[in-house]
């Protein structure tokens, strides 16, 4: 039925708001067996590749595309290293209103700038990081009067927060630690809000430490200061000046949580390894908390059998160039029966 259906009384609709929907949230939340071998932990994956833009944001872009409608907004703009692009383009041509996507130049994943192009948004590519084409968007968003539908706009983490609850309406309870990317630090920040409001209304009883993961060429959040050149692997939290810096600090220090970094390396072993043991195919932004779990594992910092959730923010068909860069390729054969036993009978 959609976030905004299914959490009404949770969020800030009025009778004038549109109920936009396009079937997002309700993710999976899925259970890691062979994973959780390794780590001794009790780990799920909440898998938001299969919201209908194939990313989390859907969550957050459906609410501020809503309340942008009812204020009488008539378009929409952003900055994005791709999935908050891909959302907004969606929900815009789900509506009829026109998107702008501001895109750092060369540095978004194939899957994301195809989307936001078929979704019909005007895509302008900055030669300059995200966080210069946020501060551009925010200018453009202020002289046009459109809708800036950012994660500064507030819909956006409210809508997010629908996540957390998610998790808690199918665990019963809020899980031990919370596990999630940080890039622009909104969506962090929206799960502990939501872990938070579900505790004021008597919907579980404890609450989650908040585990924060960052790329380690671009962890502004772990050397507490800006980062001027952020790189990474993982384009999508290729982000040097998160916006929510200060939400997500809060959420980390209220929840005795932390925030720590992984290397590319270990960002594309943790993404390898949950497609190949957990069956999930997740991009590679996604898969930071995993690589941060098996780093903490390593230090024997992982405390056995807790309840972990972690965020599978993206799907990974997004970014099919940084899967076929480190997969092999098919065994081709001649259409013989021959050559056909030859691979099956190899070792
Ligand atoms: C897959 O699309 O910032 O810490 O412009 O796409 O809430 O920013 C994306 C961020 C994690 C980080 N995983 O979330 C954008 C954008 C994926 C993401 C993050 C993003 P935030």
């Amino acid at each position: 039925m959609g976030v905004l259906k299914h959490y009404r009384e949770l969020f800030p609709i009025t009778d004038a708001t549109p109920i936009v929907n396009l079937e997002e949230g309700m993710t999976p939340l899925i259970p890691l067996p062979r994973i959780n071998k390794r780590l001794g932990i009790n780990l799920y994956g909440k898998f938001e590749g299969c919201n209908p833009s194939g990313s989390f944001k859907d969550r957050g872009m459906v609410l501020a595309v809503a309340k942008a409608l009812e204020e009488g907004k008539r378009a929409v703009i952003c900055a994005s290293t791709g999935n908050t692009s891909a959302s907004a383009a969606a929900y815009a041509a789900s509506q009829g209103i026109p998107c702008f996507v501001l895109l750092p130049a060369g540095k978004v994943a194939l899957g994301k700038l195809a989307q936001a192009l078929m979704y019909g948004a005007k895509v302008i590519a900055v030669k300059g990081n995200f966080d210069r084409a946020l501060e551009l968007a925010r200018e453009g968003a202020e002289k046009t009067g459109c809708a800036m539908v950012n994660s500064v706009n507030p819909y956006r983490l409210i809508g997010q927060r629908s996540g957390a609850w998610e998790i808690c309406d199918v665990l019963g309870k809020a899980p031990d630690w919370h596990a999630i990317p940080v890039g622009n630090a909104g969506n962090i920040s929206a799960y502990w809000a939501g872990y938070n409001e579900y505790q004021k209304l008597g919907k579980i009883d404890s609450l989650p430490r908040m585990m924060g993961f960052q790329a380690a060429g671009a962890a502004p959040l772990v050397t507490n200061q800006p980062c001027p050149n952020p790189e990474t692997i993982a384009t999508a939290i290729r982000i040097g000046n998160p916006v929510s810096a200060h939400l997500a600090r809060a959420a980390v220090s209220e929840s005795h949580g932390e925030f720590n970094s992984v290397t590319d390396d270990e960002i594309l072993e943790a993404q390898r390894l949950l497609a190949s043991e957990g069956g999930v195919f997740a991009e590679p932004a996604s898969c930071a908390p995993l690589a941060g779990l098996m780093k903490l594992k390593r230090e024997g910092r992982l405390p056995e059998g807790i309840t972990v959730t972690m965020i599978l923010t993206g799907n990974g068909l997004k970014d099919p160039n940084t899967a076929m860069s480190q997969v092999g390729k098919p065994i081709e054969i001649n259409d013989t029966l021959e050559e056909l036993m030859r691979v099956l009978e190899s070792k």
